[in-house]
C-alpha cells in the first residue's frame, strides 16, 4: 500500500477513535440540547433569510454623529498592571476624575456585569489608561463609536450609507470605499478605551455574572456634535430612506461652555423637525446618567424619532425619568422577558400619549430593546416599518455573530438562556407562550402594535461586547426600512 495512502487510512481511524470518545463522554442531555439548538439556530436563519435587500433599490441611510477609535483590552489585565485595586466601597460616579474612583465605579458594575460608560475629566488619568492599553498584551484597536458602528453594519448588510463625524484622514479613507462621510478629516480623533470582561472574572473579591464592558472616553469632538453642519448640507442631495441618530451620551458630564450644549441640540432638533416625511428616523438611546441631558433629550430629540432602539439597563432609566422620577443608574442585567414586555408597553404608551398633544412631536411607531437573553420589537400596526418577524430574528442573530466575532454561528459556542416558555406580561392570569423550536419567533399584536420576540443563541465564547447593541439595533432596522 502507497505510503499516502496509508496515512490517509490511519488518520481515518484516528478520527473515527476520536468520534467514539467523543460519543462515549456526551451525556444524552447534551444531545437533546444540542439538536433543540441546532433547530433553532436553522429556524432563526429561515426566518431571517426570509427577506433581503432590494440591490437595484438599496436602502439609504444617514446616521450621526461621529466616531472614534476604541482600544480593546482586558480590562482586569488592565486594571491589575496600573496597581488599580478593587474598591471595598462600590460608588457609581456621574464621571470620573481619579484612580479611586475608576475602582469605585467599576466595582460597581463588573459584579452584576451592566454596562456602562462614563466620561473622564482628568487628562492626566486618561492617557495614563490610554498608554498602559497600548503596551497590554492582547490588545487591538477597531473603529468605535455607535454611529460608525452602526454605518459599517448597515453599508454590510446592503445599504447606501452617509455618515456624519470626524476621523483622522487614514480611518476616513478606509471608511470612503463603504460609506460616505460627511465631516472634515481630524489630527486627533477621540479615542474610546473598551475594557471588556468575560462571564465569571475575577477581581479580588468580585466575580463578575456576565460578559460584558466598561468603557471610558476622554472625547474632546464628538460631544460638540461637530460633523452637524457637513451632514446637514450633504443630506437634502443624500435623500435618507432612513436617518439615525446615536452617539449623544458623548455628551453627558462633558465640561461644556455655558449654553453650548442647548444651542449643539436645538440644531439637532431643527435638523430632525426639518427631515422629509417619508424619512423615517430612529434613535439609539445609550448609557446616559447626566439628567439634565437626558431632560433635554426628551425636550430636544427624542418627539421627533419615529424608533428608538435600547437596552436591558437604557429602557428602565428612560421610562423612570418619562415618568418623573430619578434616572436608574443599575437594573437587572438578566430581566425576564414578561418586566422588559412590560416597560416596552407603558413607554409606548406615555410616549404616544404625550405626542397626541399639539407640537409635541410624531407618534412612536417602533421600539426595538435588545437584551442579552432575547430580543422584542413593538411596531405599530399600518405604520411603514415591514418585516417586523423577519428583523427580529436578524437582530437575535446578529447578537451571536458580534459577540463571537463570526458571521457564522458556530452552535458549540452557543446557547439559549430564554426559558421554555414566558409569560407575556407580568399581570396577572397572563398569557404564557410557549417557545418553539421551529418557529422560535413569536409574533401577536395586542391594541394598535404588532410584538415579536425571539431569543438570542448567547454567545459562550466572547469575542467583543462593546458595539453589541449598535450592530444589533442596525442589523434589526435594515429589513425595516
Ligand atoms: C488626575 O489623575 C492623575 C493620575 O492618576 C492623578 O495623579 C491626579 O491627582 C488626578 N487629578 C485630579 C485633579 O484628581
Ligand atoms: C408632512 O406632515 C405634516 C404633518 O402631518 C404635514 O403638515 C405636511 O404637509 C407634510 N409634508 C409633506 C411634504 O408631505
Ligand atoms: C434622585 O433625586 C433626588 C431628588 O431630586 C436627588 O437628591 C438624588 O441625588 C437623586 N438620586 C440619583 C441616584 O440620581
Ligand atoms: C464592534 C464591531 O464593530 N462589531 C462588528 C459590527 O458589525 C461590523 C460589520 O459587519 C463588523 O465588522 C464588526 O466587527
Amino acid at each position: 500500500m502507497a505510503p499516502a495512502l496509508l496515512a490517509v487510512r490511519y488518520g481515518t481511524l484516528v478520527s473515527l477513535a476520536v468520534v467514539l470518545l467523543a460519543l462515549w463522554y456526551r451525556s444524552p442531555v447534551e444531545d437533546v440540547l444540542d439538536e433543540r439548538l441546532h433547530k433553532v439556530l436553522t429556524s432563526l436563519l429561515r426566518a431571517e433569510g426570509k427577506v433581503g435587500i432590494d440591490n437595484f433599490d438599496k436602502p439609504r441611510v444617514a446616521i450621526g454623529f461621529g466616531g472614534c477609535v476604541d482600544i480593546v483590552v482586558d480590562s482586569i489585565k488592565l486594571l491589575n498592571k496600573l496597581g488599580i485595586r478593587p474598591s471595598l466601597s462600590p460608588i457609581h460616579h456621574d464621571y470620573i476624575q481619579t484612580e479611586e474612583q475608576l475602582s469605585q465605579s467599576f466595582s460597581y458594575f463588573f459584579p452584576p456585569g451592566a454596562a456602562s460608560e462614563r466620561y473622564v475629566a482628568n487628562n492626566t488619568l486618561f492617557n495614563k489608561l490610554v498608554d498602559a492599553s497600548k503596551t497590554l498584551p492582547g490588545n487591538r484597536w477597531a473603529l468605535g463609536g455607535n454611529a460608525a458602528v452602526m454605518a459599517k453594519r448597515l453599508a454590510f448588510e446592503g445599504c447606501d450609507v452617509l455618515l456624519g463625524g470626524r476621523f483622522s484622514q487614514q480611518i476616513t479613507d478606509i471608511l470612503s470605499e463603504h460609506v460616505l462621510v460627511a465631516g472634515k478629516p481630524v489630527d486627533d480623533p477621540d479615542i474610546h478605551l473598551i475594557m471588556e470582561y468575560p462571564t465569571g472574572a475575577q477581581w479580588g473579591e468580585y466575580i463578575s455574572r456576565r460578559a460584558n464592558r466598561y468603557i471610558v472616553h476622554s472625547d474632546k469632538h464628538n460631544p460638540l456634535l461637530d460633523s452637524m453642519e457637513d451632514f446637514e448640507s450633504q443630506l437634502q442631495d443624500f435623500k435618507p430612506d432612513l436617518l439615525v441618530v446615536g452617539g449623544l451620551q458623548m455628551m453627558d458630564n462633558f465640561p461644556f461652555q455655558e449654553g453650548v450644549r442647548g444651542t449643539r441640540l436645538k440644531k439637532l432638533s431643527n435638523l430632525l423637525q426639518s427631515a422629509e416625511n417619508s424619512t423615517g428616523v430612529h434613535f439609539e438611546m445609550a448609557s446616559f446618567v447626566d439628567e439634565s441631558l437626558m431632560n433635554e433629550l426628551l425636550s430636544q430629540v427624542m418627539p421627533y424619532a419615529d424608533s428608538l432602539g435600547m437596552n436591558e439597563q437604557e429602557l428602565p432609566n428612560l421610562l423612570s425619568l418619562l415618568k418623573g422620577k430619578n434616572i436608574t443608574v443599575l437594573s437587572d442585567p438578566n430581566p425576564r422577558v414578561a418586566t422588559v414586555l412590560d416597560q416596552m408597553r407603558e413607554l409606548y404608551r406615555l410616549v404616544n400619549s404625550e405626542r397626541k398633544l399639539p407640537g409635541k412631536g410624531k407618534p412612536l411607531t417602533r421600539l426595538h430593546v435588545h437584551t442579552l437573553a432575547f430580543q422584542a420589537i413593538i411596531v405599530t400596526l399600518g405604520s411603514s416599518w415591514k418585516n417586523t418577524m423577519s428583523a427580529t430574528a436578524k437582530a437575535s442573530l446578529t447578537a451571536n455573530r458580534h459577540v463571537c466575532g463570526s458571521p457564522h454561528i458556530n452552535p458549540t459556542k452557543a446557547k439559549l438562556i430564554m426559558d421554555d416558555s414566558f409569560s407575556i406580561s407580568r399581570q396577572e392570569g397572563s398569557q404564557r407562550i410557549s417557545f418553539q423550536e421551529t418557529r422560535p419567533v413569536s409574533c401577536w399584536e395586542e391594541a394598535d402594535y404588532e410584538i415579536c420576540v425571539a431569543p438570542v443563541l448567547v454567545c459562550t465564547d466572547v469575542y467583543q461586547t462593546a458595539g453589541g447593541g449598535d450592530n444589533i439595533s442596525a442589523a434589526g432596522l435594515v429589513l425595516q426600512i
